[in-house]
């Protein structure tokens, strides 16, 4: 999966992306990541990359052109997998907005088994001109209900949660895991502590050894 970022701050993805199972799945080519900063398909001396909005309004719009011709870039890199030759190119822009719909693991399997290319769009500032919408074929995508201050988060969850559905990025251990890292309560040593005058013990059903009886638990306290 190759995931295309269209940022003005590319650097702010570094010390999450580099890290941990992300940063693993870069290193063996499970995933890749390509930035592109719309700063650098600004027509203008001044680079500028972004104006008033048209009818007035607060805050600074950003320009159409630049973020179309990175996307433009991003959708005609060739292939650096080794899909069949006759394999067509299965690509998703998405464009983030508190407005758009609501992402959710449904579709972070979805993209992860059905796109080979997914363009990330991240506006700041008020937003992007809606011109992007409509030359790049983009889905509006919001992460949650709040309102964050660029698209760059959300890009990151959505580069996390699909990445974790592609096999070979999680271990088989992981892999094995992936329901109860959202729905159990676990424990690890010590067994027990005490803090401020109160004793925290694992529940003892873990620690029996009868391992029937264990999945049982596992399986009621869901
Ligand atoms: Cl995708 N963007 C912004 N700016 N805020 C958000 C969001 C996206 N999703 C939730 N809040």
């Amino acid at each position: 999966m190759r995931f295309h970022i269209i940022t003005l701050f590319p650097e702010t993805f570094d010390c999450y992306l580099s890290h941990s199972i992300l940063g693993r799945a870069v290193a063996n080519k499970k995933i890749e990541l390509n930035f592109l900063n719309p700063r650098d398909f600004c027509d203008d001396p001044h680079r500028r990359i972004d104006d008033k909005p048209y009818g007035g309004g607060p805050g600074m719009v950003m320009k159409a052109l630049p973020i179309i011709r990175a996307w433009e870039k991003a959708s005609v890199i060739p292939f650096r997998e080794k899909l069949p030759f006759t394999k067509k190119r299965r690509m998703k822009t998405i464009l983030f907005s508190p407005g758009g719909r609501k992402f959710t693991n449904e579709d972070a399997k979805h993209f992860a088994h059905h796109f080979d290319d997914i363009i990330l769009i991240n506006g700041r500032y008020e937003g992007i001109d809606h011109r992007v919408v409509e030359a790049t074929g983009a889905e509006l995508i919001s992460i949650g209900n709040y309102v964050l201050t660029g698209g760059e988060l959300a890009s990151m969850v959505v580069i996390d949660s699909v990445a974790r559905q592609i096999e070979g990025v999680l271990g088989t251990y992981e892999s094995l895991e992936e329901e109860r890292v959202s729905s159990h309560e676990v424990y690890t040593r010590p067994e027990q502590f005490h803090f401020k005058g109160r004793e925290y013990a694992v529940p003892k059903i873990l620690v029996s050894g009868h391992h029937k009886k264990i999945e049982e638990w596992r399986a009621f306290s869901l």
